[in-house]
């Protein structure tokens, strides 16, 4: 988007990333209650969202009930969350704050985990909204997958989630920090106890929160 509304007040794009089991899901939902709490318009999403069409061929996918070229459920995957864009906006001009479960940096880091290009990977993500605020729950593979086990979908395998972890780690060090101007990047040792966990990401996310009501413009991802 260009500059148009840019001193609009607004709600604010976050998310989390990070590998399965790194607590994602559990950080969502108290932040959700944190901001709930203190009066703001919320809401949480996720990705996949499966609830789609296209997220039910995901889903499918992911339970090893089909079997798909590594390309083509890379694109589903964008699809699903291009899908959701416009809603997306909406809800932001409408000064929502979407805390989102997983979004392009998990598409970019589970395809290159498999051997894609991550400039292709990129690509079809290109355009999408930017997040405000992109949190990386950070845990060594191992860690995560001591918690509770997985639960035996595709990707859960302490093999993969290694390949995964270290494609993470690249777009840390290279298209994140690209545009750090855009999102803010933050690393959050999940490794603590969850109540410090929690305490570091509402620090962040409060600014963050504060900013985007204030008036900031809306970005879009990759493109620059
Ligand atoms: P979740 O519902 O968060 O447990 O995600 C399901 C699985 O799908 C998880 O192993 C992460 C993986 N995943 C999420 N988003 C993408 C994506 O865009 N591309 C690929 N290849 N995998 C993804």
């Amino acid at each position: 988007m260009e500059n148009k509304n840019s001193s609009e007040s607004r709600g604010a794009l976050i998310v989390l990333e990070g590998l399965d089991r790194s607590g994602k899901t559990s950080q969502s939902t108290r932040l959700h209650s944190f901001l709930d709490g203190l009066g703001y318009s919320v809401e949480s999403w996720r990705f996949p969202d499966r609830n789609t069409g296209v997220g039910q061929m995901i889903s499918s996918y992911l339970a090893n009930e089909s079997q798909l070229d590594d390309r083509a459920i890379h694109l589903l995957f964008s699809a699903n969350r291009w899908e959701k864009r416009s809603l997306m906006e909406t809800k932001l001009r409408s000064g929502t704050t979407l805390i989102v479960d997983r979004y392009s940096y998990s598409g970019v880091a589970f395809s290159s985990a498999k051997g894609l290009d991550i400039e292709w990977c990129k690509a079809p993500e290109m355009g999408l909204l930017a997040p405000d605020l992109v949190l990386y729950l950070d845990i060594p593979p191992e860690r995560a997958a001591e918690r509770g086990g997985y639960g035996g979908e595709r990707y859960e395998r302490l093999e993969f989630q290694r390949k995964v972890a270290k494609s993470y780690q690249i777009l840390r060090d290279s298209s994140w920090k690209s545009h750090l101007f855009l999102a803010v990047q933050q690393t959050i040792d999940a490794c603590c106890p969850v109540e410090d966990v929690e305490k570091q990401i509402r620090e962040v996310v409060s600014d963050c929160v504060v900013t985007c009501q204030k008036g900031k413009s809306i970005s879009q991802l990759w493109l620059h």
